[in-house]
């Protein structure tokens, strides 16, 4: 049984994401609860505390087997094969861990820009393919979203035909397009092309927005990496 639609794959083309619900076995998100809790300077029972807590980045916690078996014993990467291609990939980045803290303010909009990731140190290419990035606990609106600007991988696509993939600073037109901020329970999964604009919106709930974000890689990665084929979704089998 496949794990996306057709459909699914058409809005994953266009729009650059797509989103999945209950792709986590809850066991495997509490035990990497139970890590993420050693890592942050709050109390677990005090949500108080919690607010504008630390640390910011990634929690040095991306080694912990039990966060590691987030996405190795869940069906991500299976799924990320679905749209790439069976026997492709493999793991760039193992979950890094990503607080956001609630601010204690009430004044949410949507963050104005966010930013790609691989492209944006000159003349750094650190190419991955696809993006999981897994709600681990209950994520409602204005409260710490991951965020997409859908299509911008087409205009960094396009950017990237007449321009060195050596600098992707201003690989992005204004105007941006409307950004999308992405919540629901926890298991809430979003798959994203590497070319996305993405970012996080601000926390203005009360509970720590905990979330994790992978990064899954072509195996021949350092084979392609400086290509940019007149298809984009050439290297991408489930897809074009
Ligand atoms: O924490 C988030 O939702 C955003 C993560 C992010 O910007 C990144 O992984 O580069």
């Amino acid at each position: 049984m496949p794990y996306f639609t057709t459909e699914d794959k058409q809005f994953f083309e266009k729009n650059g994401y797509i989103i999945k619900y209950n792709t986590v076995p809850d066991q495997l998100i509490q035990r990497a609860i139970d890590v993420i809790w050693e890592h942050i300077d709050a109390d677990r029972n005090d949500s108080e505390t919690w607010i504008n807590a630390g640390p910011t980045g990634n929690l040095p916690c991306t080694n912990y087997p039990d966060v590691q078996s987030l996405l190795h014993d869940g069906p991500h990467i299976d799924m990320a094969e679905e749209l790439v291609g069976k026997g492709t990939l493999k793991v760039a980045n193992n979950p890094f861990c990503k607080m956001i803290y609630p601010t204690g303010e009430n004044d949410w909009s949507l963050p104005e820009k966010g930013h790609m990731d691989g492209y944006t140190v000159k003349g750094v290419v650190s190419t991955f393919t696809l993006g999981i990035t897994m709600n681990l606990n209950d994520v409602v609106h204005r409260s710490g979203g991951f965020t997409v600007w859908p299509g911008t991988h087409l205009m960094a696509a396009k950017y990237f035909k007449t321009h060195s993939i050596l600098n992707g600073i201003e690989a992005y037109t204004k105007p941006l397009p409307q950004p999308v901020e992405i919540f629901g329970p926890a298991g809430t999964t979003c798959f994203w092309h590497h070319y996305m604009m993405h970012s996080a919106s601000k926390n203005c709930g009360s509970k720590i927005r905990m979330a994790t974000v992978s990064r899954l890689r072509w195996q021949d990665t350092h084979d392609i990496m400086f290509e940019t084929p007149d298809n984009m979704w050439q290297y991408w089998n489930g897809i074009e």
